[in-house]
C-alpha cells in the first residue's frame, strides 16, 4: 500500500513479474458502452505507459448473471486471473467487498452513481466515476463530501471527463496557460450529435429523467462545461439558458437494447444498454417489439451563455438534433493575441492563429498533435501517427494510476464534478425561467 500515501486502498502486492511494480485491482460496475471503453483503457494502459502501478482487471459487475459473464469474457475481465466466471459479480456490494478490488470504476447510468461511489469510498476503495458525476446537485455534494473524507485516508476519487485526455485539448490548456492567446474574449463550445433526429428512435434510459438526470445537457453539456473550465482555468459563475424537447413522445420497446445507434433501434445487439446495476445490456436486446409510447422527460438540446471572471463571454450548445453531426465537440477561443480551434471529429488537429504575427502572413495554421512533445504522445507511435477516441480512456487510466502511485489528488476531482453539476442545475433553473440569468449555486 505504499503507493497510496498512507491510505487503506493503495495498490496491492507485487505480482512478481514486473520489476517491483505494485498491483492495483480494478472492479468495474456496468459493462455497456462506457464499460467497454474503460475496459479498453485498463487493458492497455500498462502496455503503453511505464507506471509504478499495474492495473489488474479483477472483476466486473452487472445484475444479469449470464450477461455479465459474457461481458467479462468479451471485455477481458474473466481472463485476467484465470478465475473464469469468478471475475463476474451480480451484486455491486459484493464487488466492493472483494479483497482483490482496490479501485471501483462506475460505468452505470447516473441514478446509481452516488450510492455506489459513496459505499466504495466508505469501504476504503479508490473510485473512478463516469460523468456527469450524479443526477442532482444534492447527490454530487454527498459524493464530494465522501471523497474529501476518503482523501484524508489516502484514497483518490476522479470523474471520467475523458475529453480532458485528448492530446489536442490538453495542449490547448497548456497554450492558454502560457498566455499564447493573451486576454480571452470569447469561449465558444458546442457538442453536436444527431442520433435523436428520427422521431421513431425509442424511449431509452438516456431519455428518462429518473435514470439519466437530464438529456443533452447532462450527457453532452457536462463535457463542454468541464472542458471550458479546464482549458481556460476559469469557473462559470452564472448562466442564461434555453432548453427544448423537440420530440416529446417516443416509442416504447419491449426488451432492453438501448443503444444510441440505429442498431439499437433495430433491436440488434447494441453496446449502450441499460447495463451495470440494471444488469440489462444491449448485448441481450434482440427481439424488440413496440409496446406503446412514452413521454421523453429530458431535454433534447440546451443552449446557454455565461460570463467568465476574466470578462470573456462564453457560449455553449449541446444537442442530439444536429443532423449530420455525429460527435462534433467543438471549441474555439478568441483572445487579444490569438485564437485556438478544435473539433473532436478531427481530434489529432488543433488550429492556432497567432494574432501578433504580421497581418499579411498570419492566419489559422494546423498543429498536428502527434509529436513526442505533445501531451500523452511520448508513449505512443512514431511522430505523425494519430490517436482516436479510445485512447482518451487509456490516458484517463494512466493519470489515475499515476496519482495513486505518487499520492497526489487526480483531476477532475469530485469537487470538479460537483462544480459542473451546479452549472447544469443553474442551466435548468434559468431555462425554466426562460433564460433569466441564474447564478451558479454553492459559490461565494
Ligand atoms: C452519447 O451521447 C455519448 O456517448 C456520451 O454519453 C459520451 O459522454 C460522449 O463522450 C459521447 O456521446
Amino acid at each position: 500500500h505504499e503507493a497510496a500515501a498512507g491510505g487503506t486502498a493503495g495498490a496491492g502486492p507485487t505480482d512478481g513479474t514486473g520489476a517491483g511494480r505494485r498491483r492495483l485491482g480494478v472492479g468495474m460496475v456496468g459493462y455497456a458502452f462506457m464499460g467497454a471503453a474503460h475496459s479498453q483503457g485498463w487493458r492497455t494502459v500498462g502496455r503503453v505507459f511505464a507506471l509504478p502501478v499495474d492495473a489488474r482487471l479483477a472483476a466486473v459487475c452487472g445484475r444479469d448473471g449470464a450477461a455479465v459473464r459474457a461481458a467479462a469474457d468479451r471485455l477481458g475481465w474473466a481472463a485476467a486471473d484465470r478465475l473464469g466466471w469468478a471475475a463476474a459479480e451480480t451484486d455491486w456490494r459484493a464487488l466492493i467487498a472483494r479483497d482483490d478490488v482496490d479501485l471501483v470504476d462506475i460505468c452505470t447510468p447516473g441514478d446509481s452513481h452516488a450510492e455506489i461511489a459513496i459505499a466504495a469510498l466508505d469501504a476504503g476503495k479508490h473510485v473512478l466515476c463516469e460523468k456527469p458525476l450524479a443526477n442532482t446537485v444534492e447527490e454530487a455534494e454527498a459524493m464530494a463530501a465522501a471523497a474529501e473524507r476518503a482523501a484524508a485516508r489516502g484514497q483518490v476519487a476522479m470523474v471520467g471527463f475523458n475529453y480532458r485526455r485528448v492530446p489536442a485539448l490538453a495542449l490547448a490548456r497548456r497554450m492558454v496557460a502560457e498566455g499564447r492567446l493573451g486576454t480571452l474574449r470569447h469561449v465558444r463550445l458546442t457538442y453536436l450529435q444527431d442520433w435523436l433526429v428520427d422521431p421513431a428512435f425509442p424511449l431509452t434510459w438516456r431519455l428518462r429523467k429518473d435514470r439519466a438526470g437530464s438529456g443533452a445537457l447532462g450527457d453532452l453539456g457536462a463535457h463542454i462545461v468541464d472542458l471550458a473550465q479546464y482549458v481556460t482555468g476559469e469557473a462559470v459563475a452564472g448562466v442564461s439558458a434555453l432548453t427544448e424537447t423537440f420530440v416529446r413522445e417516443r416509442p416504447l420497446l419491449e426488451g432492453t437494447s438501448t443503444g444510441i445507434t440505429a442498431a439499437g433501434v433495430a433491436g440488434q445487439a447494441g453496446t449502450d444498454g441499460q447495463a451495470g446495476v440494471a444488469g440489462q445490456t444491449g448485448a441481450d436486446g434482440g427481439g424488440q417489439v413496440r409496446v406503446g409510447a412514452g413521454l421523453v422527460t429530458v431535454d433534447d438540446a440546451a443552449v446557454f451563455t455565461a460570463r467568465f471572471p476574466s470578462g470573456a463571454l462564453a457560449t455553449f450548445e449541446a444537442t442530439r438534433f444536429a443532423a449530420g453531426r455525429k460527435n462534433a465537440l467543438r471549441l474555439e477561443l478568441n483572445g487579444s493575441d490569438g485564437s485556438l480551434a478544435f473539433d473532436l471529429e478531427r481530434l489529432n488537429e488543433l488550429f492556432f492563429h497567432d494574432h501578433t504575427e504580421p497581418a499579411d502572413s498570419s492566419g489559422f495554421r494546423r498543429i498536428l498533435v502527434t509529436e513526442p512533445g505533445h501531451p500523452y504522445l511520448e508513449a505512443w507511435w512514431p511522430p505523425g501517427h494519430g490517436l482516436g477516441y479510445e485512447h482518451t480512456f487509456v490516458h484517463q487510466a494512466r493519470d489515475l494510476l499515476h496519482a495513486i502511485a505518487t499520492g497526489t489528488a487526480p483531476e477532475p476531482s469530485f469537487a470538479d464534478g460537483l462544480s459542473v453539476q451546479r452549472v447544469l442545475a443553474a442551466v435548468e433553473e434559468s431555462a425554466a425561467k426562460n433564460a433569466v440569468y441564474t447564478p451558479v449555486g454553492g459559490r461565494p
